[in-house]
């Protein structure tokens, strides 16, 4: 049995929405299952991503602190033993913050003007090679291919 693709998209900020909508919609219409977490905190984050069953957590990070944000989701998530679910990120995150929230674990970030198609299906890429990884009895579903 095949099962979509899951991803759940979470921000930080209340000002700057435009950039999550119009991901969430790229998402959608590329036949990716999104779950809006709207503005969460890391262990909301974590839970909701746990609890939803994602494949993948998308978090758009605005307001200057994301190696703070992201470790403490990194934190959350190995609480959980759910280090498997992949995390990107999207918004302004300067380059020192990019190279030390990699180092974190972070999958991908990407920056404004970033190409919304190819992102669909680099981010495809990243959820289809963690489920992969994942123990069997941890997710129902096994299979899946990219639509
Ligand atoms: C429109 C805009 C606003 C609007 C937002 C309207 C809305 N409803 O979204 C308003 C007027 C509210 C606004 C307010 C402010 N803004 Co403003 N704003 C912008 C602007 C011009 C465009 C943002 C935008 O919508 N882009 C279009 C969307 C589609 O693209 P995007 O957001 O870049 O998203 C891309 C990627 O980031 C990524 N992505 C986005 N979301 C997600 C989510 C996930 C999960 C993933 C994986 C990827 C991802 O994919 C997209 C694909 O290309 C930018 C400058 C710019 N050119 O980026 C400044 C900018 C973001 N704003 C900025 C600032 C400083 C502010 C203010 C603080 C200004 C002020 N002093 O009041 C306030 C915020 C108030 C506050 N308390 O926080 C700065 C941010 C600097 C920073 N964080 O380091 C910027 C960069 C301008 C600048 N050069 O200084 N702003």
């Amino acid at each position: 049995m095949e099962k979509s693709l899951r991803f759940l998209l979470s921000r930080d900020d209340w000002y700057h929405q435009r950039g999550y909508w119009v991901l969430a919609n790229t998402f959608r219409n590329s036949g990716i299952e999104v779950i809006l977490g709207g503005i969460q905190t890391p262990g909301e984050i974590a839970k909701t991503a746990i609890q939803e069953d994602v494949d993948l957590i998308g978090y758009r990070i605005m307001q200057g602190a994301p190696g703070i944000l992201l470790a403490l989701l990194f934190k959350k998530l190995q609480a959980s033993n759910a280090l498997d679910i992949p995390v990107i990120v999207g918004g302004i995150i300067p380059q020192k913050d990019e190279v030390y929230i990699k180092e974190l674990g972070v999958k991908e970030v990407f920056h404004p003007y970033s190409a919304l198609e190819k992102m669909a299906e680099q981010v495809k890429i990243i959820a289809i090679k963690a489920r992969e990884k994942r123990p069997d009895d941890k997710y129902s579903v096994k299979t899946l291919t990219a639509q």
